[in-house]
């Protein structure tokens, strides 16, 4: 069973994935505006992990004996100055993601509650990967600055990324 103390750690991160998920929808419609279908792709892979993400710990939640309860999703911002600008908001993004992930293996810690530190070690290793993925993109387009073609060879090459739905936990 899980403690109420972990629990509500848990649904608070539900929120935060879920807010991601909302964040980087807001971000492919961007993309869309500015006719950038390989960073539409690379958006709606994000969405679909951020979705995965959240899901994971609902089930698991339930799975403990815990009981999901949502709460408001807060708006995300809906305009950027330009690519460069999404993935350096992205990048922070991430950052502020694992400092959250870190929160919650402490509240784990604290509870002695080891199998939610097994549980969470999954999205400890996940941001690592995330934030190394987004920095491979923001240095890509630091490089680009103001030079167009570059800025969709880049473009065709995010069109590549695919979705795999992950085993969490
Ligand atoms: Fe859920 O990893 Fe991104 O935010």
């Amino acid at each position: 069973m899980i403690s109420k103390e972990m629990e509500k750690a848990f649904l608070e991160q539900i929120n935060a994935e879920l807010y991601s998920e909302y964040l980087y929808l807001s971000m492919k419609a961007y993309f869309a505006s500015l006719n950038l279908n390989g960073f539409v792709n690379w958006m709606d892979v994000q969405v679909q992990e951020e979705h995965a993400h959240a899901m994971g710990m609902y089930d698991y939640v339930i799975e403990r004996g815990g009981k999901v309860e949502l709460f408001a999703i807060k708006k995300p911002e809906c305009d950027w100055a330009s690519p460069l600008a999404v993935f350096e908001a992205v990048l922070a993004h991430e950052e502020y993601v694992t400092s959250r992930i870190n929160a919650l293996m402490d509240v784990a810690e604290a509870t002695k509650d080891r199998a939610a530190m097994i549980f969470l070690n999954w999205y400890l290793k996940e941001q690592v990967e995330e934030e190394a993925n987004v920095g491979g993109v923001l240095a890509q387009l630091k490089m680009i600055g103001t030079d167009a073609n570059a800025l969709y060879a880049l473009d065709k090459e995010l069109a590549a990324r695919t979705f795999v739905q992950p085993v969490i936990g």
